[in-house]
C-alpha cells in the first residue's frame, strides 16, 4: 500500500488530520489497533474550547453537535460552601464553552471520513515504524490483530496513537526530552440517569477532595470526585460515591445536587507529560502521543485538534508549493500551545485538588488564589482567557503583523 500520509491512530487528532488533509486533497490511511465500536463508545472527554468547535464547523462537521451539544457562558468555582461565576463569555470578548462528548466527536469524523471515502482500518496488531528518517517511511502492522504483515509506504507518518501507542518511542530516545509530573490523585468519573443539577459547569475545592459537576444530555450527567490513584473503583459503591458528591458540592444556600442511578464508573490517573521534539524525520506526533495533561482545564482534546490544525496547514504548504519550512517548525509551532495548556492544566489542578502533603499555611494560599481568581476582574480575565482556549499560533501572528 501507498499512501501521501500515514495515520496512526483514530482518536480526535488522527480522524480530524486526516479529515483535514481530505479537504486539502491530500490522501491519507488511517490505522486503529481497536474496532469502531470500542472507539465510538469510550466515555472520555467532554469540554470543547471555542476554536475546536470554530474548526469543527468550519469544516463541515458540526451539525449534530449545533443540535445536540450545550453552549456555555461562564463555569462555577464553588468553595467554602459557596459559588462563584466566572463570565467566560463577558470576560473573553463573547467565547462559550461547549460540552459535547468526545464519542460523539469521533462518531462524528468517522462518518465524515466515510462519506468522504476516506480508508481506516480498524483492528489492527503489532504495529511499527520504519525509516523514519528516509523519503519513505513506513507503517507495518497484522489486519485483525494476527493477519499476515502488511506495509504502508508514506511520504510523512503522523503519530496520533495516544500516550500509549508505538510511535513517540519510535524517536530515538537520545534526541527525545521528555518532561512530567505525576499526580498524588486521580479522578474517579461517573455517568449518572438525572436531569442537570446546575445549568453550567462546577469546579469544586472542598477538603474532602476536589468534585467537578458537568452534564452530557438533559437525561444524563457526568460528575469526577479527586480519589487516590491506586484505589480500586470496586472499594466505591454508589452510595459512597453520592455521599462524597453531596459533601463535597453542598453550598449553604440550599442549592440541591440530584442523583440518580450511576450506570459507568471508573478511576483514571493523572499527569502531565511533554515530549520535546514532537517530530523526527518524517514522523509528526499529535495530541497524547505528544503531550497530556490533567482533565481539570479541559484541554487534551482541544490540544489535540490544535496540533492537528498546525500539521495539516504544514503539510499542505508543502504538497502546494513545495515550502517544507512549516513542517520543519512544526514542533516549535505546537508546543508554545502545549506549553501555556500544560501551565493553565497544572494551576487549575493544584488549585482546585486537596494536596494532603500541604501544610496549613500552604491550604491558607491555595483559598487565597481561589479568593483572588473569583473576585478580581484580571484573575477571572486570565483564568477565563485560558479556559476557552488561546488563540492559535498563526493568528497570534496575524495579530502582530496587524499590530505594527
Ligand atoms: P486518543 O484519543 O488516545 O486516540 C489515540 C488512538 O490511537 C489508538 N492506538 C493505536 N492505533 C494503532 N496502533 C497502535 N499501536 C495504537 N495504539 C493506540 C488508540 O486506540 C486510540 O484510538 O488520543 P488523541 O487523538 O490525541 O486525543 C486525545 C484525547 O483523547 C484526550 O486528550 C482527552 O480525552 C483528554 N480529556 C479532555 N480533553 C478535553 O479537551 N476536554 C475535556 O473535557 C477532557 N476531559 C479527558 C477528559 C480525558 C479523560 N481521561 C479519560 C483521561 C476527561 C477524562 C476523564
Ligand atoms: C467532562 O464533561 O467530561 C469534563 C468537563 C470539564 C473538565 C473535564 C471533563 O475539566
Amino acid at each position: 500500500m501507498r499512501t501521501q500520509v500515514g495515520i496512526i491512530g483514530a482518536g480526535p487528532a488522527g480522524l480530524m488530520l486526516s479529515h483535514l488533509l481530505h479537504l486539502q486533497g491530500i490522501e491519507s490511511i488511517i490505522i486503529e489497533c481497536r474496532s469502531r465500536e470500542d472507539i465510538e463508545g469510550t466515555i472520555r472527554a467532554g469540554l470543547l474550547e471555542q476554536g475546536t468547535v470554530d474548526l469543527m464547523k468550519a469544516t463541515g462537521v458540526a451539525d449534530r453537535m449545533m443540535r445536540e451539544g450545550h453552549f456555555h457562558e461562564g463555569i462555577e468555582l464553588r468553595y467554602n460552601g459557596k459559588g462563584h461565576r466566572i463570565n467566560l463569555y463577558e470576560l473573553t470578548g463573547g467565547k462559550k464553552v461547549t460540552v459535547y462528548a468526545q464519542h460523539e466527536v469521533i462518531k462524528d469524523l468517522i462518518a465524515a471520513r466515510l462519506n468522504a471515502g476516506g480508508e481506516m482500518i480498524f483492528n489492527v496488531g503489532d504495529v511499527s515504524l520504519h525509516d523514519l528518517d528516509t523519503s519513505a517511511p513506513k507503517i507495518r502492522f497484522r489486519k485483525d490483530k494476527d493477519g499476515e504483515l502488511q506495509e504502508i509506504t508514506c511520504d510523512y507518518i503522523a503519530g496520533c496513537d495516544g500516550f500509549h501507542g508505538p510511535s513517540r518511542p519510535s524517536i530515538p530516545s537520545s534526541i527525545r526530552k521528555e518532561y512530567q509530573k505525576i499526580y498524588p490523585f486521580g479522578w474517579l468519573g461517573i455517568l449518572t440517569e438525572a436531569p442537570p443539577s446546575a445549568p453550567e459547569l462546577i469546579y469544586a475545592y472542598h477538603e474532602r477532595g476536589f468534585a467537578l459537576l458537568s452534564t452530557r444530555s438533559p437525561e444524563i450527567q457526568r460528575l469526577y470526585i479527586q480519589v487516590d490513584p491506586n484505589d480500586h473503583i470496586s472499594n466505591w459503591s454508589d452510595d459512597r460515591i453520592w455521599e462524597e458528591l453531596h459533601a463535597r458540592l453542598a453550598t449553604r444556600d440550599g442549592w440541591k445536587l440530584i442523583d440518580g442511578p450511576i450506570i459507568q464508573k471508573n478511576i483514571v490517573a493523572m499527569r502531565s507529560f511533554v515530549c520535546d521534539p514532537m517530530q523526527y524525520g518524517r514522523l509528526f506526533l499529535a495530541g497524547d502521543a505528544a503531550h497530556i495533561v490533567p482533565p481539570t482545564g479541559a484541554k487534551g482534546l482541544n490540544l489535540a485538534m490544535a496540533d492537528v490544525q498546525v500539521l495539516a496547514r504544514a503539510l499542505d504548504a508543502f504538497y502546494t508549493s513545495g515550502d517544507a519550512e512549516p513542517l520543519m517548525r512544526y514542533s516549535e509551532t505546537c508546543l508554545r500551545r502545549v506549553w501555556k495548556a500544560e501551565r493553565f492544566s497544572w494551576y487549575m489542578t493544584s488549585m482546585l485538588h486537596r494536596h494532603h502533603d500541604y501544610t496549613p499555611f500552604e491550604h491558607q494560599i491555595q483559598l487565597a488564589e481561589l479568593d483572588y481568581v473569583t473576585s478580581s476582574r484580571a484573575g477571572s480575565t486570565s483564568l477565563a482567557e485560558n479556559y476557552v482556549g488561546l488563540p492559535m499560533e498563526w493568528k497570534e501572528k496575524e495579530t502582530v503583523a496587524t499590530l505594527r
